[in-house]
């Protein structure tokens, strides 16, 4: 994709980025905290304030599709065994479920059950890097940052679940590492709505204390004048 410098309206001021060295990041969109029945039930929540988030998030993904940023998923979840779980998250709290338990769709919070997988609005295509993290940052545990630093990504266009938890943890991470996130408020979400307002304002605090806030519709709104990709030939013609 072509090099050029776009500029988004947000907080704390405008947000400037190249989709080539942009990617799109989308945060633990998994069944486990979005649908009934999974981890984010289990600790208590009413997970369906969340839904509100995919179908903003819908849009953005399919725009980011068309011009040929880079898209990236994570997920939240531990090895069937639970050696990547740390005994203080496993016994903590008093869910009613804990992770690893069976639950209606699979064990809670383990790889490759069917709670784990990503909703099907935002099923992450073949050629898209799914992060399986053991964490709620993305980074800790991952290869999320040599991914960024081989593909020469510089700007993260944050999304997903939850605003004040994976989220948080994400950009701070990556703020950290010197990356510029931009934090999309209509996809993102919480469980507590006040939760929400308070995170959210803290990432564009004090300057852009950890990065730039806007709604999807000024993204939007921008990355309708980006060319859209040249759709990849199928295998047969290239041959
Ligand atoms: N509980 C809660 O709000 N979130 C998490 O445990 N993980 C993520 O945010 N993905």
């Amino acid at each position: 994709m072509s090099s050029e410098t776009l500029a988004v309206e947000a907080e704390p001021g405008a947000f400037t980025f190249d989709p080539a060295t942009t990617a799109l990041v989308i945060i633990d969109m998994q069944r486990d905290f979005v649908e009934p029945g999974g981890f984010g039930e289990t600790l208590g929540n009413d997970v369906s304030v969340l839904q509100a988030v995919i179908p903003p998030l819908q849009q953005v993904l399919a725009r980011s599709r068309e011009i040929g940023m880079t898209v990236i998923h994570t997920r939240e979840g531990h090895v069937p065994d639970l050696s990547d779980c740390p005994p203080a998250k496993l016994s903590r709290g008093k869910p009613s479920m804990r992770i690893g338990d069976p639950g209606p769709k699979g064990r809670i919070l383990i790889r490759g059950e069917y709670g784990h997988d990503i909703v099907d609005e935002l099923k992450p295509l073949p050629e898209e890097l799914i992060i399986d993290k053991p964490g709620k940052g993305s980074f800790y545990a991952t290869g999320l940052q040599d991914f960024l630093v081989s593909e020469g990504i510089t700007s993260l266009i944050v999304t997903g679940v939850t605003t004040e938890v994976c989220v948080h943890t994400t950009v701070r991470e990556a703020n950290d590492r010197g990356y510029e996130c931009l934090v999309l408020s209509d996809c993102v979400g919480s469980y507590f709505a006040d939760f929400q307002q308070a995170g959210l304002a803290m990432f564009s605090a004090q300057g852009g204390i950890f990065g730039w806030v806007a709604p999807s519709a000024s993204l939007l709104d921008v990355l309708a004048t980006v060319q859209e990709a040249a759709p990849s030939l199928p295998a047969a013609v290239n041959s």
